[in-house]
């Protein structure tokens, strides 16, 4: 080999000896290979030579050209491992380590109950109703028996929408009722229904909210009595807290669209906040027999279907059952409290016991 050309290789093996990055490597490799690269100008070179030796410098260039890829590449090599030897020593496991959690969601306490409600009063015959949020004056109110200028509408801290023509403005509905005012419109009784759902009252405080929930009930037939409903929500109460023994009073009360109305406490204990026992009572439900008029306006006749019905609040049942102190933490989304109060959906419930 020639001297310019075993120079060429010695300083090519410094260089590239030199290079202890993949970008110093690749600068070798271009000044070496590459369209302006040393080798590439002795190739280009060769045409001018004289033509007995170029046969001989032929042959010991391209001999040249194999021996310095090799190099390269071989140098490419041990520079990509070496990389990754590096990576693997900063980046070694440490099976030691407790495992990172799992962030799995939690079923909201009002969910929960909704579900709970819907178990058991489904286990009851019941079907679950729904209709719209936004509702008429008159299936909010007048279909109730709660007529314009009735006191009972000033409680309700209505939110009104925009009328449309003439005819009374929409209203976010107070209660759940209105959607068994349209069960009652659409299907002929006998009628075991129940209702849960977003209801709306302009008021805001510890133990109110805007936006709650309600769930009502409406059972009709021919011949139900005080009795039934009685017994049905006895067993509903008892069944939902989970106390066979539960203390239940029926207190006479009124509502405009129910007529006897009777108000429903349960025993508990003032002081500890327990249910069951302690000899005190508390108010936590609202019901009676449907008024003949609220049938009437649904063009049921009231003397050949009677029946019964109640209300109640879901937070506050839920607050109840669980000891939440709160209401407003239920719709602040805060993390903290849905993970203390959230319940794990791969948990077994009451739901799976068949109530
Ligand atoms: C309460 C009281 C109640 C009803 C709701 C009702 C519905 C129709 C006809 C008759 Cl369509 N009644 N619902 C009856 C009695 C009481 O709610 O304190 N709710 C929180």
């Amino acid at each position: 080999m020639t001297n310019d050309l075993s120079d060429l290789q010695r300083e090519t093996e410094a260089a590239l000896a030199a290079a202890t990055d993949l970008r110093a490597w690749d600068a070798v490799r271009v000044a070496t290979l590459g369209r302006n690269g040393r080798l590439t100008a002795l190739l280009r070179d060769l045409g001018r030579a004289p033509p007995e030796q170029r046969r001989e410098r032929g042959a010991a260039l391209n001999q040249l050209k194999d021996a310095l890829t090799e190099l390269i590449e071989a140098r490419r090599a041990a520079l990509d491992s070496a990389e990754l030897d590096a990576r693997l020593a900063a980046e070694r496991l440490d099976p030691s380590l407790p495992p990172r959690p799992r962030e799995t969601g939690l079923i909201h306490p009002i969910s929960r109950t909704m579900e709970e409600i819907a178990a058991i009063f489904g286990a009851m015959g019941c079907t679950v109703s729904d209709g719209p949020d936004v509702e008429s004056d008159w299936y909010n109110f007048g279909a109730l028996n709660i007529p314009a200028h009735h006191p009972a509408r000033a409680d309700h801290d209505t939110f009104y929408l925009p009328p449309r023509g003439n005819k009374p403005a929409p209203v976010l509905r107070t209660h759940t009722s209105p959607v068994q005012i349209r069960t009652m419109l659409n299907q002929p009784p006998p009628i075991r229904t129940i209702v849960i759902g977003r209801t709306y009252r302009a008021d805001h405080d510890a133990t109110h909210s805007p936006m709650f929930h309600q769930c009502e009930g409406l059972i009709l037939d021919r011949d139900l009595t005080l009795g039934h409903l009685k017994g049905t929500l006895i067993d509903f109460l008892r069944s939902f807290f989970g106390i066979a023994s539960l203390p239940v009073r029926f207190r006479s009360s009124y509502f405009p669209f129910t007529e006897p109305s009777m108000e429903v406490d349960i025993g508990w204990n003032r002081k500890t906040g327990e249910l069951g026992q302690g000899g005190d009572w508390l108010e936590i439900l609202g019901s009676g027999m449907v008024h003949p008029r609220v049938l009437a306006n649904c063009g049921i006749d009231p003397r050949e279907w009677q029946g019964f019905a109640w209300g109640m609040g879901v937070e506050r049942i839920a607050m109840l059952k669980h000891g939440i102190p709160d209401l407003r933490p239920f719709f602040e989304s805060d993390i903290r409290w849905l993970r203390h109060y959230g319940f794990n959906p791969l948990a077994p419930t009451m739901l799976h016991e068949g109530v």
